[in-house]
């Protein structure tokens, strides 16, 4: 059994997740998150047992009720819609999110033609893409790039959605430049750090396995890259799963070492009931794949920590209190 590290929990994650628990300790039940906090049923089905309340947009919550706006972002439209109806935000968008945000506003200020590569559909895109849709268009995949028109060839500027396939988004900015020789760079890179880790240790472990197993949620969209990228990497076969009980025993016929991975949205409890059950059939043999480490961590919302003052006594510091479902990030 080969185990990636970094797999798992992020910082983004688990400041979302520790901010929906914690606004449901301090102000009680119900709380209302818009879309999914993060994309984990896990982590969903868990923070609704507690009392937090999933909804599709704002006009579901009611009036002057309290709102979590989930780690992938919202864009102006979503905000405003929340002032209208004079409900009390949260905002748990990753701030690695928000700095794209903040790219695109910059770029569209200059007045450039921006290409934001990304998943049409996906949250995070449609936030994105909402802070400025007069100059952005979003660009799916290289194959994407042949129907891309600008208005000024000289002044184009890419940026992407964070949880992409480092390799594919690559190659979708080498045809892009071919067909725009001057496109620019986003300052920094917008494919955030626990991505690219992930992606770094998957692919490390895949050459050596014939199977890798990656943990996480059907529409979480940093999940299913993982399979990719080992595929890509080079292991024989790859296969996503929520828990444990969906893999497939015929899926170990003739498999002597397994990879498993997981993840920036699952909780690592998932991944230790699938070394349980690998370990049951003879995968008992466990050898870490460690290509990072990582010890970034977010400080909570500011309006819940605003909140929060004076509850947490100056003896609990902020730290001690970030425990979320049980897990930490690995
Ligand atoms: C926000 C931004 O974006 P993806 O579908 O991978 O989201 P998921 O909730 O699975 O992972 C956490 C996350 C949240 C990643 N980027
Ligand atoms: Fe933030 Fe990256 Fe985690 Fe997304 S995957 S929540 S951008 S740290």
């Amino acid at each position: 059994m080969l185990l990636a590290a970094p797999r798992g929990y992020c910082a983004g994650v688990d400041r979302a997740v520790v901010a929906v628990e914690k606004a449901l300790e301090h102000y009680g039940a119900p709380v209302y998150v818009r879309k999914e906090i993060v994309h984990n049923k896990h982590v969903v089905a868990t923070l609704s047992e507690r009392g937090a309340v999933f909804v599709d947009d704002t006009d579901e919550v009611p009036e002057g009720a309290r709102v979590v706006f989930s780690a992938h972002g919202v864009s102006p439209a979503v905000r405003e819609a929340a002032t209208a109806r004079r409900l009390e935000t949260i905002d748990a968008t990753c701030p690695l999110v928000t700095k794209v945000h903040r790219e695109a506003v910059r770029f569209a200020r200059d007045d450039f033609d921006i290409l934001l590569i990304g998943h049409t559909g996906h949250e995070e895109v449609e936030g994105t893409a909402g802070e400025a849709p007069e100059h952005i268009q979003v660009v799916n995949s290289p194959d994407d790039v042949d129907q891309v028109t600008v208005r000024d060839p000289d002044k184009v500027v890419w940026i992407s959605q964070t949880t992409l396939s480092v390799d594919e988004t690559m190659e979708t900015v080498r045809r892009l430049r071919e067909k725009f020789p001057t496109l620019q760079d986003p300052p920094s890179d917008d494919i955030c750090y626990a991505t690219q880790n992930r992606q770094v240790a998957v692919k490390k472990l895949a050459p050596d396995a014939d199977l890798v197993i990656v943990v996480g949620s059907a529409n979480s969209s940093n999940s299913v890259r993982l399979v990719e990228v080992a595929l890509e990497a080079g292991a024989r076969a790859s296969h996503r799963i929520d828990r444990a009980a969906e893999i497939d025993p015929a899926w170990l016929d003739g498999v002597t070492t397994v990879g498993v991975t997981s993840g920036a949205s699952v909780p690592e409890i998932l991944v230790q009931d699938v070394l349980a059950y690998l370990a049951a059939r003879g995968y008992g043999d466990v050898e870490e794949v460690r290509t990072a480490t990582e010890d970034l961590m977010f400080s909570l919302p500011r309006e819940l920590r605003a909140d929060l003052e004076g509850v947490e006594t100056a003896g609990r510091p902020e730290r001690g209190g970030r425990r979320s479902l049980g897990v930490q990030p690995s």
